[in-house]
């Protein structure tokens, strides 16, 4: 197996296509039992995954993904490929049921053997704290309704005031990449607080602008609402 690990990789990704090595195994001799390897990445994935070498076949017992001492879960993601077609014996499956006496072989040899997972909320969650800025964090789930407000909340100014209005925003997942633009409105008029996410997912974007009330005066509604830009998109095409 030693020969065959030699060039395997683990990789990372935030849109399932692009990946980033972030460790090449050596030539060392694996003896059995399970080897520990470090990543040094300081960026943030949401998906992981082990590729094999070009000779390898994959043949891993098991494997299992941590940031720090947390034990990665998500959406499994294997190569369909089986040694000689040996669906009950050889599967990619056999790398996560726990049981190191079950072991993974691909139908070939190289980098189309792979397994992994999307992550669930980003591996690690990202936690935007670490940026410059201020204020509540609100979780929103928003539903596959564009223009549809997702949240609101009244408010009382004072005319001809500059308001400044922001919100750090991240998809937990992948989504394909659609891009969703997101917008504030003020008494059911969109202002020029806008933009669009990252298409990434757990990638965080600052999203801020300044609101100047004009002559409203009192309480006002401010609501914040997306549009899914795919049509758009494809309209371009
Ligand atoms: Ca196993």
């Amino acid at each position: 197996m030693s020969g065959q690990t030699n060039g395997a990789t683990i990789q990372g990704s935030n849109n399932g296509g692009v990946w980033d090595v972030l460790y090449t195994f050596g030539n060392a001799p694996i003896t059995g039992g399970w080897q520990d390897v470090t990543l040094s990445n300081t960026k943030k994935y949401s998906f992981v995954r082990f590729v094999a070498s070009p000779s390898g076949y994959g043949d891993l017992a098991e494997i299992e993904f941590y940031s720090g001492t947390t034990k990665l879960s998500g959406r499994f993601m294997g190569s369909p490929g089986i040694w000689a077609g040996m669906t009950s014996t050889y599967q990619v499956s056999n790398t996560v049921d726990g049981n190191v006496n079950t072991v993974w072989s691909g139908s070939g040899p190289g980098s189309e053997n792979y397994v992994g997972y999307e992550l669930d909320n980003c591996g690690a969650a990202p936690d935007p704290t670490g940026n410059t800025g201020f204020g509540k964090q609100l979780a929103v789930v928003a539903s596959w309704s564009p223009g549809q407000p997702f949240w609101s909340q009244t408010i009382n100014v004072d005319p001809y005031t500059d308001y400044t209005i922001s919100l750090k925003t991240a998809q937990l997942g992948n989504y394909d990449n659609v891009p969703v633009r997101l917008i504030f409105e003020v008494d059911g008029v969109a202002i020029n607080v806008q933009d669009q996410t990252s298409p990434f997912g757990c990638i965080w974007k600052k999203i801020s602008g300044i609101w100047n009330s004009g002559q409203k005066f009192g309480p006002v509604k401010l609501l914040l609402r997306f549009e899914t830009l795919i049509l758009q998109e494809r309209y371009l095409r």
